[in-house]
């Protein structure tokens, strides 16, 4: 399956996001044992969209209702699942006339978004901010996530896995958070942490964005993607197998066709610019458009209740699916 400019931008909507909570996380667990931040489970996120790659279902499921509410519904029985979604289903239908339509979806799909910011945001500044000044401080945040580096010597703190180390994480928030502070007093507004925690979400913040995902992909730092690389980052091959799966070849094809534009047969950053975030790019309205073709049973581009209903797994989780994820993860156990 060929990744869509879709699953991209969503992939790095993810990482970053992920990225915040992870800080946000290990800010309360300063550790001697448990590292606070495990630079694998950073990279198992493109692994885990793009696995075999197969669409990953729990996308559309955030997407669709945000990840606090989506992981709520991973543990419904797949009756109550479908009884909730119905009862969506009505809120998203705005002029009450039965169907959802692709703007009204993409509203619904725009205000989980909104929602989940305002909360994930709220949390993280009361976490790093428990006095509710009105800055954080640089030295601040960076003590309560960095802070346990400095009992680490300086080969733990270089030691790289899959690229990423200690010392490159706390470089990139550093990026991250002088990009994000508008008015150069190195202490974020609530506003600002809002663009450094959610950085897709604002403008001003694109390059920081293209920096960061250029480097992730740059396993070789020498400043321009390889084929492999951009593979790398969706596959990796399980070592005992000859044949590439056929979408990997697929991907071969439209890094040199579609991504390579000046056929030099690497990745610059314009091009990477152009793959990630083309500039007329709708996150909402690409995610409708995919939920509606999903469901569309008769084409008629408008969805019933019953057409979602239908397709129930697609815009929700339930306890069915983690249950089959479960049963196909035995084997590792
Ligand atoms: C809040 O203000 C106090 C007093 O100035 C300061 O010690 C503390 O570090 C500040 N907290 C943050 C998160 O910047
Ligand atoms: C930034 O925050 C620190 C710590 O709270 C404070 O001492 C400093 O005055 C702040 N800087 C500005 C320019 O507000
Ligand atoms: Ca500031």
């Amino acid at each position: 399956m060929a990744r869509t400019g879709t699953q991209m931008l969503l992939l790095v909507v993810a990482l970053t996001a992920t990225a915040a909570a992870i800080s946000g996380a290990s800010a309360s667990s300063i550790p001697e044992e448990v590292p606070p931040y495990n630079p694998l489970e950073h990279d198992s996120l493109h692994a885990k969209h793009f696995d075999g790659g197969e669409h990953n279902a729990q996308f559309d499921h955030e997407a669709f209702l945000g990840p606090d509410e989506s992981k709520k519904f991973d543990t419904l029985t797949p009756e109550e699942s479908r009884r909730r979604l119905g009862l969506i289903v009505d809120r998203i239908d705005e002029d009450k006339d039965g169907l959802v339509t692709l703007p009204e979806l993409k509203n619904w799909i725009a205000y989980t978004q909104r929602r989940y910011i305002e909360e994930d945001v709220g949390r993280l500044w009361r976490q790093h901010n428990p006095e509710n000044n009105n800055t954080i401080s640089w030295d601040s945040y960076r003590k309560t996530v960095y802070g346990f580096m400095d009992d680490l010597s300086s080969e733990e703190r270089e030691q790289e896995e899959n690229g990423i180390s200690y010392k490159s994480l706390l470089k990139r928030d550093r990026n991250r958070w002088a990009a994000a502070d508008k008015d150069l007093d190195d202490n974020l507004t609530r506003e600002e942490f809002t663009a450094f925690l959610h950085p897709e979400e604002h403008p001003s913040m694109k390059a920081v964005v293209l920096q960061e995902t250029f480097s992730d992909l740059d396993k070789d730092n020498d400043g321009k993607i390889s084929v492999d690389e951009y593979i790398g980052d969706m596959y990796r091959s399980a070592g005992d197998e000859d044949v590439e799966p056929e979408w990997v070849a697929n991907e071969r094809e439209s890094f040199s066709e579609h991504r390579d534009l000046d056929k030099d047969g690497y990745l610059n950053e314009e091009e990477v610019r152009q793959w990630i975030a083309p500039n007329d790019f709708d996150h909402s309205e690409a995610e409708a458009k995919h939920l509606l073709f999903e469901a569309d049973a008769d084409h008629d581009e408008k969805l019933t209740k019953e057409e979602v209903l239908d397709k129930y797994d697609v815009f929700v989780g339930s306890q069915a699916t983690d249950f089959g994820e479960a049963l196909a993860r035995h084997d590792e156990f």
